[in-house]
């Protein structure tokens, strides 16, 4: 096993942003996947889950938890959250934005009215997100500080999921293209867009259907 190990389900879900900020910051990691209730108990019981919630990452001694907690550890210590303060909280502005939107998408295999559902994340990410992410792009080649950081790995992971569901969204967004195809150029993300590679593919029904196993949930959730 590597150093750092992932335990959460064999899809993206919250630890995709995880998986593509490692990758960026060529650390190797394995994963343990959760497929039954029982692994999911044993975590808790052994304590593992402080809040009885994955994401969960063991790295360097800890398992850590809480997905924002777990990009910022890495961020900052893989030199991937800005030069100071400043840098930081803007990181996060986008950042966060950027978690809502991906929350959104990552809700839908989960929710009912499927496609009343697509509609509003498409204007939202229209007329909200994306509007943003251009205009801070238009000059600079990265989001914060002229360096690359977490907030440019979690734009391009959200535009890609965009453009699944949407494509041809970024037609009006030319710096956010562009923005793209600088990113993919840089051989960890380029290796890691290829079939084969720690990335995860798009929810399917055997996602959905051991999430609802594993937490003995309902659906549509609320
Ligand atoms: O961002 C985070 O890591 C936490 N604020 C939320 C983590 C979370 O909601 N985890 C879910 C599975 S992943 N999907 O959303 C979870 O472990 N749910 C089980 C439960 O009993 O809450």
């Amino acid at each position: 096993m590597a150093n750092v190990v992932l335990h959460y389900f064999n899809g993206r879900g919250k630890m995709e942003s995880i998986r593509w900020l490692l990758t960026v910051a060529q650390v190797e990691f394995d994963e343990v996947h959760l497929r039954t209730r029982e692994q999911y108990e044993k975590l808790v019981s052994d304590g593992d889950l402080m809040f009885q919630q994955v994401p969960m990452v063991e790295i360097d001694g800890m398992k850590l938890i809480q997905t924002k907690a777990i990009l910022n550890y890495i961020a900052e210590k893989y030199n991937l959250h800005g030069k100071d303060l400043k840098d930081r909280v803007m990181i996060n502005m986008y950042s966060e934005g950027l978690m809502d939107l991906m929350e959104m998408i990552m809700m839908l295999p989960f929710t009912q009215d499927r496609k009343s559902k697509l509609d509003a994340i498409e204007s939202k990410a229209k007329e909200r997100y994306l509007p943003v992410f251009e205009k801070a792009l238009t000059g600079p080649i990265y989001l914060v500080g002229g360096k690359l950081s977490c907030a440019d790995v979690q734009l391009l992971e959200c535009t890609l999921m965009l453009e699944e569901l949407f494509p041809g969204i970024l037609a009006d967004f030319s710096n956010i293209k562009s923005f793209q195809g600088r990113m993919i150029q840089i051989p960890a993300i380029n290796r890691f867009l290829q079939p084969g590679s720690k990335r995860r593919p798009q929810p399917d029904e055997n996602y959905v259907k051991t999430i609802v196993e594993v937490f003995q949930v309902k659906l549509p959730l609320p």
